[in-house]
């Protein structure tokens, strides 16, 4: 006679600890670069919980993930991403919430002060232990790129189709990195003064570095992603300042951050794949 283990009252086990050589694992994929709505795509992974959360349910994953996707007007990139990433994540046994924070009209986009928003309010709705700061216009194409924290912070790209899967410089810090909470208020969050295209990166990436800590980075033939090739934003021109901000990263770090970012948040949408926060942020503040 067959028994069900888990009506057994005297079954006590656990799941076993998710391991990263899953059966389920390719190597290198072409994306699917299909643009679906968001409707058709919420039909194709109905296993996420509303707000865009998974947990594996075969394994216990070894933390708790929040993906966060600094984001405006990119909807077609987001589909593109979500398309793609979800399966990945599954594939690897990731335990991640997905959390697009957005930032409303008018001003300039400010991806850093994004970053600590993000980080603050994904905090204030679950006990993560890992963030993942995520463009929504790079689409990662090896299976073997895991999803994971490391002991220091982890840039993911280790080559890029625009630059022919390679790197512009070695300190490259942007587009897709990893923190652990601990990591991330360590180097006291991205600075919040970037408004406009360029530097905020670099600017994170010295943050790591002052605060001695080392900066890894995926294996060459592994942290590849192909980027949505698209044009300039219209509201997020080059940043006239960011030369002369990156001056003074360290004199800085302790005052600009997550210490003080200021924004307010407009809403906090439940969606069926991802977290949707909006908010706004006062440049003159
Ligand atoms: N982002 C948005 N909306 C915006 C601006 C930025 O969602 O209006 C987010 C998005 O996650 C994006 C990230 O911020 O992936 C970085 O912005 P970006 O993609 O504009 O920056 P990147 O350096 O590209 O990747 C700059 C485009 C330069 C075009 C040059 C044409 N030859
Ligand atoms: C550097 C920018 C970075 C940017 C990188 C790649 O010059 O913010 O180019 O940009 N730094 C400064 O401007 C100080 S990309 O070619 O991908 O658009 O991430």
């Amino acid at each position: 006679v067959l028994s069900d283990s888990l009506n057994d009252p005297t079954f006590s086990g656990e799941l076993p600890p998710c391991v990263n050589h899953s059966l389920k694992l390719g190597g290198r994929f072409k994306p699917l670069m299909t643009e679906l709505t968001l409707e058709a795509l919420s039909y194709l992974f109905l296993e996420l919980r509303p707000g865009g959360s998974y947990t594996p349910d075969t394994c216990m994953a070894r933390e708790k993930t929040a993906i966060i996707i600094p984001f405006r007007d990119r909807p077609s990139h987001l589909h593109v991403l979500l398309l793609n990433l979800i399966p990945l994540l599954k594939r690897q046994n990731i335990d991640f919430t997905l959390f697009v924070i957005e930032q409303e009209l008018p001003g300039p986009f400010n991806r850093g002060l994004l970053h600590n928003a993000g980080f603050i309010e994904a905090s204030k709705l679950g006990d993560y232990n890992c963030f993942i700061f995520h463009d929504v216009d790079l689409i990662p194409i090896n299976d073997l790129n895991f999803y994971h924290c490391n002991d220091n912070p982890t840039h993911f790209i280790s080559g890029l189709n625009k630059f022919k899967y390679k790197l512009l410089y070695p300190t490259m810090f942007g587009g897709v990195v990893s923190f652990t909470d601990d990591q991330f208020r360590q180097i006291n969050g991205a600075s919040n003064l970037y408004f406009g295209w360029g530097g905020e990166d670099d600017d994170l990436s010295k943050r790591v570095e002052n605060r001695g800590l080392k900066r890894l980075r995926k294996y060459p033939s592994i942290g590849l992603y192909d980027m949505i090739l698209h044009g300039r934003d219209s509201t997020n021109i080059p940043n006239p300042t960011r030369f002369e901000l990156l001056k003074t990263t360290r004199e800085r770090q302790g005052v600009d951050g997550l210490s003080s970012a200021k924004y307010s948040l407009l809403s906090t949408d439940s969606l069926p794949l991802y977290t949707r926060l909006r908010i706004s942020i006062n440049m003159t503040e």
